[in-house]
């Protein structure tokens, strides 16, 4: 397999600095000559600070992320960030599009695109993530969802570039609600995924293209999920928020 493993923990609106700090300390501890995965943990902003400095400080290979950026290098956009902000904190990775975002402050895709691509201007590896929802899943949509979602978030996304680009299949169905996608599941969405992306570009680069999943990961179903020829990682939200949990993902990926 061409493609290494990425991890990445997702904190959400969780840990203030001291918690961020403490939890730091002991990932990085576990994780000191871990190199099989690419790890990345994406805190708040409030706690970007203090977590890149004890990643700078350490011999770790773990990256760091952000949520979450603005399209626009500066300017007057009150209470946004800038892709170079986030260079700033040294941050290599940034997640774009959460369903989150998209259903409570309402993102478009067209929106999420500019993200992709300012993220990617500024040399960050955006974690694009698109899923259907409960409905969707239903009817027999997830396809067409997934579909547009792709084509409309990587427009006009170079070719060359893309490989930097990690797309993040989350079900918003699994999401925080402890139903994770089955192995089966995930994998049958993955491999369209792909298929998508040969078509809106290669083959070739839809081969090192990474496709994590997120959705209910948890230290008990992380492995199956990673078995799938398809999922090259992992995008894990509640069960990243306690050290523990995270490193044994971590430690028993293969
Ligand atoms: C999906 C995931 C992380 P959780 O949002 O992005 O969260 O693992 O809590 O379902």
């Amino acid at each position: 397999n061409i493609r290494k493993k990425i991890i990445a923990g997702n904190w959400k609106m969780n840990k203030t600095v001291s918690e961020a700090k403490a939890f730091m300390q002991v990932l990085l501890k576990e994780l000191e000559e871990y190199s099989a995965s690419d790890v990345v943990v994406c805190p708040p902003f409030t706690a970007l600070q203090s977590v890149s400095d004890l990643l700078n400080q350490s011999a770790s290979q773990v990256r760091l992320g952000a949520q979450n950026l603005f399209p626009a290098s500066h300017g007057a956009y009150t209470g946004e960030i800038s892709p170079w902000m986030l260079r700033e904190f040294f941050c290599h990775y940034v997640i774009v599009g959460h369903s989150e975002r998209r259903i409570h402050l309402g993102e478009t895709d067209i929106f999420i695109n500019k993200k992709v691509k300012a993220a990617l201007s500024a040399s960050l590896h955006p974690i694009l993530c698109i899923g259907e929802n409960f409905d969707e899943r239903q009817q027999g949509l997830w396809k067409e969802k997934i579909s547009t979602q792709l084509q409309l978030g990587l427009k006009e996304v170079e070719e060359q570039k893309l490989a930097d680009c990690i797309i993040a299949y989350e079900p918003i169905w699994a999401i925080g609600t402890g139903k994770n996608a089955t192995p089966e599941q995930a994998q049958e969405v993955h491999h369209f995924i792909r298929e998508e992306i040969t078509r809106l570009f290669s083959f070739q680069s839809a081969q090192k293209v990474r496709i994590q999943y997120g959705g209910s990961v948890t230290a008990e179903n992380a492995q199956d999920l990673l078995l799938c020829p398809d999922v090259d990682g992992l995008l894990i939200g509640g069960a990243s928020l306690d050290v523990r949990s995270f490193c044994s993902i971590i430690l028993n990926s293969k």
